[in-house]
């Protein structure tokens, strides 16, 4: 398989025209396991460990290899290689860590364009939206939206859907899809293009599975992992996160999530609302808080009726809780410095000690 079917980014293709290609591996991450990860070279697919250097430099957990990272790797046996690195990536979809002060945690790596899926019975929620639209600007990746299970409603129902949306995100894509209609899978897999990376994001139960499955029907790697395994007795069970479409796309499959919780990126919150932030600009004062001030362009129009109370609502959620992340993170890393320097005090009290 040529490299570049993985989707090589500006780093990876810089990777590729550099000589250090001979003596190291570039290889993607194709799943995250607890403390390992598989990783997927142009010739084979390999189980990988990350350097202790690397493990104890960094600051914070995403910067540990994703799913979708490109990598500088060594063999380190027929089918173990040894990560050295991670290289500089083009987009990172990272999320709140759930019960970590001040941490993130990344989705995915590389990627190109996001479909969120939201399920019309059930599912349906603007507010969950705007936070996947978030982390979705923050990577930054384009995002799309698909409503699923579409065939348990009415062509009416669906519109009234679809006019929601558009009310709040007039420049928002919007699919619909019935696992059951081959054909709205069809119409989704024909705006993937070859050598993009793509994830899918929701809830569980929406349909992401069943569609990925669909999706996946060919996966070229499938084939390859399987031939491997005939030669060399190995691979059956390589476990992997991203596949290779029959159109040349690259899908990488992302756990459900319950928690979306959004970090300190303030430019993204302000693309994910286009229209308050236009509307903002006619605010009186740049650093207006839109609340009580006088010539107040955002009270003015929700007055008005013409910026809507709900969008607003969850605009001003999603600032707080922004905010509040970029608190936690300058507290962590005041804190995390003040115990480097104690650890520092600490080493030269001992250097100065006899014994
Ligand atoms: N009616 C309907 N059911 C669907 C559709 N897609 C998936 N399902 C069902 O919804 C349930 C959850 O689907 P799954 O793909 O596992 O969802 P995931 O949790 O998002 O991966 C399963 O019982 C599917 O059979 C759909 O388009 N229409
Ligand atoms: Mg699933
Ligand atoms: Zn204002």
């Amino acid at each position: 398989m040529k490299i570049k079917k993985l989707g090589l980014n500006p780093a990876a293709q810089a990777f590729t025209e550099d000589e250090s290609l001979n003596e190291f591996l570039l290889a993607r991450v194709s799943a995250v396991h607890r403390d390992r990860f598989t990783i997927q070279s142009s010739e084979q697919s390999y189980t990988a460990e990350i350097t202790g250097n690397l493990r104890y430099s960094v600051q914070d957990s995403s910067e540990l290899p994703a799913v979708g990272d490109w990598v500088k790797a060594i063999p380190s046996g027929d089918d173990s290689a040894i990560i050295l690195e991670v290289l500089e990536r083009s987009s990172l979809l990272k999320r709140k860590a759930v019960n970590k002060f001040g941490e993130s945690q990344s989705i995915a790596a590389n990627l190109d364009q996001a479909f969120i899926i939201q399920a019309v019975v059930q599912d349906f929620n603007l507010n969950r939206l705007e936070r996947y639209l978030a982390i979705c600007n923050a990577a930054p990746i384009a995002a799309t939206l698909i409503l699923s299970k579409v065939d348990l409603i009415t062509k009416e129902e669906l519109q009234s859907y679809i006019d929601k949306v558009k009310a709040r995100h007039p420049s928002l894509e919007v699919f619909s899809l019935s696992n059951l209609d081959p054909d709205s899978i069809a119409q989704i897999e024909q705006t993937m293009q070859a050598q993009k990376s793509y994830c899918i994001l929701g809830s569980s139960g929406v349909g992401k599975s069943t569609l990925i499955n669909a999706l996946r029907a060919d996966d070229e790697l499938k084939t390859q992992s399987i031939s491997s395994s005939n030669q060399k007795g190995r691979h059956t069970t390589t476990h992997r996160e991203l596949f290779i479409l029959g159109n040349g796309a690259i899908v990488i499959d992302t756990p459900g999530m319950r928690e979306i919780g959004i970090t300190d990126d303030t430019s993204a919150l302000e693309a994910t609302f286009e229209s308050i932030q236009e509307i903002a600009q006619n605010c009186k004062f740049k650093d207006c808080q839109h609340e009580a001030e006088k010539g107040c362009a955002i009270q003015a129009a929700l007055d008005s009726g013409e910026l809507s109370e709900e969008l607003y609502a969850s605009y001003h959620k999603l600032k707080l809780e922004q905010k509040h992340y970029s608190t936690s993170l300058h507290e962590k890393r005041a804190k995390d410095k003040a115990q480097g320097k104690l650890f520092k005090a600490g080493k030269a009290h001992r250097k100065n000690q006899k014994y």
